[in-house]
Order: C-alpha cells, then structure tokens, then sequence
C-alpha cells in the first residue's frame, strides 16, 4: 500500500507520517528519493502530533500535495485536527492505517505474552466521518483502490481522505526485529 503511495505521489509531494505501528511500514516503503520531503514525526513521539507536522507543511508550501499517513488511533486522537484540514488545506490528502487496533500496544502486549487483543478496539468509518469536516471521504480494500483514490486526490483536488483496512497480522520489520524480541526477553 505504501509502495502504491510512494509511486502514484509527485516528485516534490510532501509526505508525513504520524507514529506508531504502522509508521515503521509506511518509512520502509517510501522511496530513498524523498528523503528530503518525508517526516516521520517519532522522536517526540505523541500519536496524532503529525496532524500539526502535515497541516504546517501544507499552509507553507500550499502550492505542493502534502501525503499525511496516520493509523486509526492517532486519527481518532486528533479528529479535531481533520477539521482544520477541511477548512484550510486543500492539498492534504490523509491516509489512514486502519488495523482496528493501537497496534503498537497489541504487538508489544503478544511479544510479551500478554493479551494482545486488549489493544483493539472497533474503529469507525473514516470515510464516513470526513465529509462532516469538509473532506472528502473514500474507502480503499485493494492497492487497485489506493492507486485510484490516489491519483483522484491528484486531479480533483482535495481535502481528501482514504481509509485503508489493513491487516493486524502484518508485522512491520523494525518491531520484528528490534522492538518485540527486546520485550520477549521480559516475559
Ligand atoms: C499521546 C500518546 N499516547 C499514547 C502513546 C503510546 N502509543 C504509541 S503508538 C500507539 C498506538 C497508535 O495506534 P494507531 O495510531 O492506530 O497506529 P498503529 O500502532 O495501530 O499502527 C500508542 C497508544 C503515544 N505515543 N502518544
Ligand atoms: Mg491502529
């Protein structure tokens, strides 16, 4: 899905990521070309802070397409900032990481042998949501659809945002290999 991101965006797209789970998927995908308009917003850390790292992108270079990547958590935590995008920034596009989970906490809870599960919780429809702010809602199933809604975004503008199912059982590399084996050593 990031791939299909990464190809479909322009070359001077401004793309952020917001943190968590997903965001260790989403910096693997994205091609070492952009290194120079890609922000992972992860050294402070606090879910939903990419909202006001992609909406300052946005205001200040109104004249580029700015790739906001978020997971549903985050998005949840900054709703209220999907209603300043409505209104002022007609070249976000939000992608949303939809795992119905903190999926962050649901991996490190299984690494620790606890009950992962807690962590989840039933999302709402993004795309349903987004229209009442201002922007305009779609659903992606498939990379056929993100390469669809994508290149949507492109032509007719925006504010846009895609909320895209994807599945829990897809382990980002970075907690496969670092974040869980460290938490397995304390079970
Ligand atoms: C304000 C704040 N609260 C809690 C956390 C701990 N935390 C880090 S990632 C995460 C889950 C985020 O879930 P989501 O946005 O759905 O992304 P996912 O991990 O599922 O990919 C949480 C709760 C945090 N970083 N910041
Ligand atoms: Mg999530």
């Amino acid at each position: 899905m990031t791939a299909a991101i990464d190809r479909a965006a322009p070359d001077d797209a401004l793309i952020v990521t917001d943190t968590g789970h997903f965001h260790g998927i989403a910096a693997s995908f994205i091609g070492p070309a952009r290194a120079r308009h890609f922000e992972v917003q992860a050294e402070f850390g606090a879910i939903a802070q990419g909202f006001g790292m992609a909406i300052g992108a946005a205001l200040a270079a109104p004249e580029r397409k700015v790739l906001f990547l978020s997971g549903d958590a985050g998005l949840m935590q900054g709703l209220q900032d999907l209603d300043t995008i409505g209104r002022f920034t007609p070249n976000v596009l939000t992608v949303v990481y939809n795992d119905e989970s903190l999926g962050a906490e649901f991996h490190k809870l299984g690494a620790k042998g606890l009950v992962r599960e807690k962590a989840d919780y039933p999302s709402p429809d993004f795309a349903a949501i987004a229209p009442l702010l201002g922007v305009r809602g779609s659903r992606a199933r498939s990379i056929e659809d993100i390469e669809q809604q994508v290149a949507a975004f492109l032509e007719g503008g925006g504010p846009a945002l895609i909320g895209a199912r994807i599945s829990r059982r897809v382990v980002s590399r970075q907690y496969r290999e670092e974040i869980m084996p460290q938490l397995a050593k304390h079970k």
